[in-house]
Order: structure tokens, then sequence, then C-alpha cells
């Protein structure tokens, strides 16, 4: 418990679970003394985030799916009209068709490019237009990439042009919004066993090599990443935007 947002009010966009990297950075937020709302996607996670959301007094829940422009409207209607302001946006949304993230990336087709696309980096970019004009008081932004952006992974394929597409947003809007002083940046996390994880072929081999040559010699656990996203939306990080924090444990720094 501290109060490095003490009357702060934020959003967080992507929790689905309790493995959710969404749901540990709600955690870290909450902890800091931050009001929180979260979106649900559909009807199918209305349950799980509901619940979730019932530990944390005066929280929102609010149906949107991302790519509904719509629902992302009247979202942001209920937010305006319940919180009065925005403080702060967490983005942790992400997909891409199972078969994309298996076999060459020349094998990808125009319909999955376009999914991860949308999902995974255009709507941060839908969601921070509409947050921009609630963050009267300035205000930060945060979303979630990974290291198959800036180099090749094996298997990560389309989801590593997504992220380069959102890694390059950031700085964009964070040009955009600076005048406002609304900070935008973005996390590089290490893999997490999430859900979403979960799905992908020799995935649990992948985390234990990873661990073996990371300088601190172990995966990154959810809660580091939940902690660098409440540094980012806090008064500590005032003079950083644009950037890409990496919290992988030192990963990104080895070369063999
Ligand atoms: C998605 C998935 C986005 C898994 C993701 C992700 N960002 C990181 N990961 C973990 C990961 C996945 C692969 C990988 C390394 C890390 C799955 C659902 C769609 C969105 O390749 C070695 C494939």
């Amino acid at each position: 418990m501290n109060n490095l947002l003490q009357d702060k009010r934020g959003i967080i966009f992507g929790v689905a679970n309790k493995r959710s990297i969404a749901w540990a950075t709600a955690k870290s937020l909450h902890d800091a003394g931050a009001r929180l709302a979260f979106n649900y996607q559909g009807e199918r996670l209305r349950e799980n985030v509901e619940t979730l959301a019932k530990d944390f007094e005066n929280s929102l829940v609010i149906q949107c799916d991302v790519t509904n422009a719509e629902e992302v409207a009247r979202l942001f209607e209920q937010v305006k009209r319940d919180f009065g302001r925005l403080d702060f946006l967490i983005h942790s949304v992400a997909f891409a068709p199972k078969e994309a993230l298996e076999g060459g990336y020349a094998q990808t087709s125009r319909d999955a490019f376009v999914t991860a696309l949308e999902i995974s980096a255009h709507s941060f970019t839908e969601l921070a237009r509409h947050a921009a004009p609630l963050m009267t008081d300035g205000g930060s932004m945060v979303t979630m990439t990974y290291y198959g952006a800036e180099k090749v992974v094996a298997n990560y394929n389309v989801m590593g042009v997504a992220k380069a597409a959102l890694e390059a947003s950031t700085r964009y809007l964070a040009a955009d919004l600076g005048a406002h002083n609304i900070r935008v940046n973005a996390i590089s996390a290490g893999p997490i066993q999430t859900l979403a994880a979960r799905g992908v072929a020799n995935f649990s081999t992948m985390l234990k090599g990873v661990a073996e040559r990371a300088p601190l010699k172990r995966n990154v656990e959810p809660r580091e990443v939940g902690d660098t996203a409440l540094f980012l939306c806090s008064p500590l990080s005032s003079g950083i935007t644009g950037e890409i924090i990496h919290v992988d444990c030192g990963f990104n720094i080895m070369a063999f």
C-alpha cells in the first residue's frame, strides 16, 4: 500500500481473468489508491471481470469491444459521467488468430494481418483519442508490448508486426499529447504464462529458455509489470514519455 495515486482515476482495458497482465496492473494501481474502471469484451467475460472488480471499492465495469466504435464512444461517455475526469489509461489488449502464431510469417493471411493490427495496435490509438479530452489535468497512457516488435522471435510472426505498429503509435501519441501534459509509454514485458500465451505451442519451453539467458536468471512476474505501470502513471515518471521500458529481467540486453 502507498499513496502514489491518491485521488487519481483511470481505466484498464484487457482484464480477462486473474492471470491477465491487466489484472496484476489493476492490483498495483489500486494498492496505490486509484479508483478504477474496467472494460469487458463481451458477455462471455462479464462475470469474470465483475467478480474480480468486486474487491475494488467504487470501481466501474463497462462492456466494450475495442473494435466497436460505438461501444468505445459509449464507454467514455459513461466514464465522463461517473468519474468526471481521467488520469490514466492502461491498454493491455492483443489478439491474433492462433494459426498466425505458428509456421512462417510469410504465410500470414490478409485477414489475420488486419485482425492482429486492428485489435492489438489500432485500438490503442482509438482509445487514446477518446481518453485525451477527459485528461484535463494531464495524464498517463500505458500499453503492453513485447520484444518480438524489435527482433524476430520465432512464431510471434504478425504479432511482432502489430507490436511494432503499437510501439510507433506510442511515440506519435506522445508527440501529439505532450502539450496537454499527457504522457504515453509502453512496457515491453518478458513472456508471462497468461491464458492467451497458453494457446502458444511450446510456450513453457520458451519460458524456461528465457529464464536461463536473462541476467536475473528467472522470468518476470506479473506484479513487476503492474508496478512499472504504477511508476509510469505516477508523478515519479513525470519526465518520461514516448518510451518503451523493458520489464524482462534483462533478457533484451543479451546477444547470446
Ligand atoms: C498474444 C498472444 C500476444 C501471446 C502473446 C502476445 N504477446 C506476447 N505473447 C506471448 C508470446 C507469444 C509467442 C511467442 C512469445 C511470447 C496469444 C494470443 C494473441 C495475442 O513466440 C515465441 C507466440
